[in-house]
């Protein structure tokens, strides 16, 4: 791997901020691909901070501090991830589930499809089925986008689509879902009618509901 992405991965898992932020402009300087920063760098770097949690050897101070970084390198990334189409492609409502605080996989969903063009409605963190009604009820979104990272907060996301169902709202609105814990299988039991592993993929598949492909 190149140094300067071995340099960034190392900094986010220190939670080493400002150097996050100066080896980002740096590699932007050098002509990396941002997505090759983001994936290879930014990415790894937490999918390593997840494994030492698992195993017990870093704990929730250090995935803040890990989180924290991520996303200051994020905000230098931000500009060159997204180019913002003048035609909106379409209007995403998105947010984290009723009880997860988890934002980063989120965030990236949203640059990405901002990058596409889509108008983006950010609701935020642990939000409660009646906000995202209100939302749609609000802006009409022609997609409403759900992440969950944790699989207690996985049911949210069914309890979200049942609370449209109940509001008369489902047919208004198409629905993708992600976050690690989530599977193609999942979307397809709850009713879903979009799923994507990663926030590149959710780019075609919401292009694909709206008909945009
Ligand atoms: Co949390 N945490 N965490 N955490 N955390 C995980 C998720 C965990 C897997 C760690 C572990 O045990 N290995 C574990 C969940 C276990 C489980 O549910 N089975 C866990 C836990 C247990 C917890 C707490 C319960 C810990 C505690 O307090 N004891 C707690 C819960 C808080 C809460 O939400 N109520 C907690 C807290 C936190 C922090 C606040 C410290 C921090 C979050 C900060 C923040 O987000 N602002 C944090 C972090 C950083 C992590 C890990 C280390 C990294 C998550 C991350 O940002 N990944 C995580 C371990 C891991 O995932 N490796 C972990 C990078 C990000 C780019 O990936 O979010 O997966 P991801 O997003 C991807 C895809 O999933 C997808 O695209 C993204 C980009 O490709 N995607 C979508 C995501 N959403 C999508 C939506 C789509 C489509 C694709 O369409 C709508």
């Amino acid at each position: 791997m190149n140094e300067i992405l071995i340099e960034i991965k190392d900094a986010i898992i220190d939670g080493q901020n400002a150097i996050v932020r100066e080896k980002v402009e740096t590699a932007l300087m050098q002509g990396l691909d941002p997505v090759d920063i983001l994936n290879s760098g930014m990415v790894d770097a937490m999918t390593e901070v997840g494994r030492t949690f698992e195993r017990g050897e870093s704990f929730v101070p250090e995935m803040m501090l890990a989180a924290r970084a991520m996303q200051s390198g994020l905000a230098i990334l931000r500009p060159s991830l997204v180019k913002v189409d003048f035609k909106s492609t379409g209007k995403v409502a998105i947010c984290t589930v009723k009880g997860d605080l988890h934002d980063i996989g989120k965030n990236l969903v949203s640059m990405m499809l901002e990058g596409a063009g889509f108008e983006i409605l950010d609701l935020g963190t642990d939000v409660a089925p009646e906000k995202i009604i209100a939302a749609v009820r609000e802006s009409s979104p022609d997609i409403v986008a759900l992440s969950a990272l944790l699989t207690t907060t996985m049911p949210n996301m069914k309890v979200t689509i049942d609370a449209l169902k109940t509001a008369g709202l489902r047919n208004s609105v198409k629905v993708i879902i992600g976050g690690a814990p989530v599977t193609e299988d999942y979307a397809r039991q709850i009713g879903a009618d979009g799923f994507s592993p990663n926030a590149a993929r959710a780019v075609n598949v919401a292009k694909r509901l709206i008909g945009k492909s």
